[in-house]
Parts: structure tokens; C-alpha cells; sequence
């Protein structure tokens, strides 16, 4: 388990409010938000890297299992709380697994969507960490 940033969380009443600031609680300018929905337990998802993209992953519903590889380590950690971010750097291998059929997956990224950044073969990857 290794969550590394536990956002403010209001709490009353009425519910819960929880809440981000970029450069404050997430270490990076914020220039892309995206979320994964519909997921399937048996439907894994990522299986790549990014050569220069720091992202912030975290559930506001359901959990999945995240599996950060550097090549030489691998880390496993379960997203199942919206307060608990999963930071996920550049030349990191990601795995997302075992998704509730719930899951709603929050991505915050410091840049714009670019295909050029990924590498999605492991062994390329492998040789470029390693
Ligand atoms: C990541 C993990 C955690 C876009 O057009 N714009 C976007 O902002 C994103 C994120 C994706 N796309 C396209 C690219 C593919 O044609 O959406 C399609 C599905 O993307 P992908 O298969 O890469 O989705 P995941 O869930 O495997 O990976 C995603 C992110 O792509 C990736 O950056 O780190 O979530």
C-alpha cells in the first residue's frame, strides 16, 4: 500500500467534500482531467509508460489495484478512497487491475493528451529504464 498525498476532507452532516489545489496538494499544474468508468474486474487496463507525464490517480468510487513498475521494483497499491492519491511518475510501467464494476477512476495530468509520450511495449520500456 502506498498512497502518497491524503486530500483535505471536509465531513458534516451532509457528506463529505473533498478537495484538490494544484501545486498544493497535487505537486504540478493540473492541464488535463480524465476518468475511467464502466470498467470491468476481468478488463485490466494501462500497460505502459510515459516518457515525461506526471499524473495523480484516485477512485471517487470503487477501488482497483495499481501496479507501478520502475523495471526494477514493482509496487502495488488499492485506490479505493476519493481522499487517497496514487502520485505515478514519468518512465513508470502502470497495470490497473481487479476494477470494481463501480470504479470511478480520476486521472489529474500536467500536460495535454499526446500519443508520443507513451511507451507501450515493455520491452522498449525495459531497455530504456534499464
Ligand atoms: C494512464 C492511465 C492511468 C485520449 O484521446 N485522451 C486522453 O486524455 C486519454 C487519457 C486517452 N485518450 C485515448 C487514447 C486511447 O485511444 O483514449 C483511448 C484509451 O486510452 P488508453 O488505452 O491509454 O487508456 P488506459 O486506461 O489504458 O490508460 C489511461 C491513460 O491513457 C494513461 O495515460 O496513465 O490511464
Amino acid at each position: 500500500m502506498n498512497i502518497d498525498i491524503e486530500l483535505p476532507c471536509i465531513s458534516d452532516s451532509r457528506g463529505r467534500l473533498i478537495f484538490a489545489e494544484a501545486e498544493r496538494h497535487i505537486p504540478f499544474q493540473i492541464k488535463r482531467l480524465y476518468f475511467v468508468t464502466g470498467t470491468k474486474a476481468n478488463k485490466p487496463r494501462g500497460f505502459h509508460a510515459h516518457k515525461k507525464l506526471h499524473q495523480a490517480a484516485f477512485c471517487v468510487q470503487g477501488s482497483c489495484r495499481l501496479l507501478l513498475d520502475s523495471g526494477t521494483q514493482k509496487h502495488w497499491t488499492t485506490l479505493s478512497s476519493p481522499s487517497q492519491v496514487a502520485l505515478i511518475g514519468p518512465l513508470t510501467w502502470r497495470e490497473m487491475h481487479d476494477f470494481t464494476e463501480d470504479c470511478i477512476l480520476v486521472v489529474l495530468a500536467d500536460d495535454y493528451y499526446d500519443e508520443s509520450d507513451y511507451i507501450r511495449d515493455y520491452d522498449e520500456f525495459i531497455a530504456l529504464v534499464r
